[in-house]
């Protein structure tokens, strides 16, 4: 898929860098340096950022969303029979990696949903951008390329129904606001 990137490696190191500092990571994050994407980009950020690498936006395709930490949730869903093991990236670490500065984040789907969340609900809760689903990647067809996923079952409150209006599959869009 991809060849040596020094950028996407340097990367890399300085994420694991910065995720064992633990209480200076937020800050190290803000620092690294976001290469262009070199793949389909799956992921479009705008709006208040701090770091770009296509104009004034934050493009991503599937080996720089992924240059992130991993993270898993395994939870039921409004929409699914029974629980599900998800796999993607904490959405806060995406937008502490642009230096994201408003309190909502305008999601939007390519079937052209649009819901506005509150920035807040990454920060309390370890909500994940999945692009895997049972070891399967999301395609477009179904609910990829990304699906924000709540940690539903872990957290009492967010069984609550206005989360899953959260939810937003088939996601490639995200203003910050
Ligand atoms: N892309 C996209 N995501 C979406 C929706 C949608 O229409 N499109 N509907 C939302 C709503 S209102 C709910 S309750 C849950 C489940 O929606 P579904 O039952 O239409 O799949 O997904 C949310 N995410
Ligand atoms: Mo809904």
């Amino acid at each position: 898929m991809l060849g040596f990137n020094p950028l996407l490696f340097l990367g890399r190191l300085m994420l694991v860098g910065a995720f064992t500092l633990s209480s200076a990571a937020w800050s190290a994050v803000e620092r690294l340096p976001l290469p262009p994407p070199q793949h389909d980009v799956i992921l479009q950020v705008r709006g208040a950022l701090t770091q770009h690498n296509v104009g004034d936006e934050a493009h991503f395709d599937f080996d720089l969303l992924t240059a992130l930490p991993a993270r898993q949730v395994v939870t039921s869903t409004s929409v699914t029979d029974g629980e599900q093991v998800f796999e993607g990236v904490l959405v806060r670490d995406l937008l502490d990696w642009v230096g994201a500065q408003g309190n909502v984040v305008e999601a939007s789907a390519l079937n052209d949903y649009v819901i506005e969340i509150p920035a807040d609900d990454f920060r309390e809760y370890d909500v994940i951008l999945a692009h895997t689903m049972n070891g399967e990647r999301l395609s477009a067809r179904d609910k990829g390329p990304l699906w924000i996923v709540y940690p539903r079952d872990e957290v009492d409150e967010l069984q609550d129904i206005r989360y899953d209006y959260r939810w937003v599959w088939q996601l490639h869009k995200l203003e910050v606001r």
